[in-house]
């Protein structure tokens, strides 16, 4: 008999393991085989619960390419993610479309979260123009005042969800603050550092962490980004990323056009009759959009 469990956190050689049933949290060495373990992974226990003996398929993984290049892991087997930004820091600019390509990849639905409301001095930033027309369905919160909260566990219930976003933005904190009112029951408290408390105190997330919902469904916590660069293996990634662009691109003259600077570009005719904001194209070159990938 083997125990189907769930990968909370990983750390290095090690995992923060659940049993689905008995809740018991467990610190596991992990074998060299399975170093590719991810915050969010399923897997099967020893009837002991010392090892991991075998690892579920995953739905999807949630990648990035660090700053050389090498690809990062950050959390498996989700179906929203919540992209967060705040008024401060001031979100970085293409970060949101580089976001979309990895969700809309996974795929999973990407929504937008709006946190620190109580500083906001408008309802919708002005940043926020070139994505309107996406289906994000931007949803303006607080976790210092509660606003929102109550909506947005409304909308994460039953599903998988992951905040991702700039570094202090609030995703520690609004997890925080829906855990004490959605957690499940029977989970034990995070321990204080883990999650960012509401004090001044900063606690940077440095590893994904996984909480269950009452009910059913999950939050996953990641670790802030300063970029984040998505893995673009090819055109069709790209092409993903930017229905918006892409609904366009069937009227282009040429069929490998990059809307840059061919003749009869029907995409860039939209961006001049206003169909389609400049900010989505400059962000499909500056994924080099404007190559052959
Ligand atoms: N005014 C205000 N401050 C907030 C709100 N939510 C979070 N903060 C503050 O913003 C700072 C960063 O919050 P964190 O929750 O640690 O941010 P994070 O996104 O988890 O950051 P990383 O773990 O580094 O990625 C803390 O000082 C919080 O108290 C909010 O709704 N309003
Ligand atoms: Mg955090
Ligand atoms: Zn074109």
């Amino acid at each position: 008999m083997t125990t189907p469990s769930r990968v909370v956190a990983r750390h290095n050689e090690m995992a923060d393991i659940v049993g689905a049933d008995d809740r018991a949290l467990r610190r596991l060495r992990l074998h060299r085989r399975h170093k590719d373990l991810a915050c969010g992974d399923r897997v099967e226990l020893d009837p002991v619960g010392e090892q991991v003996v075998q690892v579920l398929p995953r739905d999807n993984v949630l990648i990035r390419r660090d700053g050389f290049g090498r690809r990062k892991v950050i959390a498996a087997n989700i179906d929203c993610v919540w992209i967060v930004v705040a008024p401060e820091p001031a979100p970085a600019r293409f970060l949101i479309d580089r976001f979309l390509v990895a969700i809309l990849n996974l795929p999973a639905r990407p929504r937008l979260l709006l946190n620190k409301q109580d500083l906001a001095r408008t309802q919708e930033p002005e940043w926020l123009t070139p994505y309107r027309h996406l289906d994000l369905r931007p949803l303006a919160v607080s976790a210092r005042t509660g606003h929102g909260l109550e909506a947005l566990a409304e909308a994460a219930r039953g599903h998988t969800n992951i905040l991702v976003g700039q570094s202090g933005v609030g995703k520690s904190s609004i997890i925080s603050a829906l855990l004490q009112q959605h957690g499940a029951a029977d989970w034990p408290t995070p321990e204080a550092g883990e999650l960012a408390a509401s004090g001044e105190g900063r606690h940077t997330t440095v590893t994904a962490h996984w909480y269950p919902l009452a009910g059913g469904g999950a939050w996953i916590d990641s670790p802030g980004v300063r970029d984040f660069t998505p893995e673009i293996a090819s055109r069709d990634v790209l092409e993903r990323g930017f229905p918006d662009l892409v609904a366009y691109a069937d009227a282009c003259r040429f069929r490998d056009c990059h809307h840059a600077s061919e003749p009869g570009c029907a995409v860039r005719a939209a961006v001049a009759a206003g169909q389609l904001p400049a900010d989505r194209l400059d962000a499909w070159h500056s994924l080099g959009g404007h190559c052959s990938v």
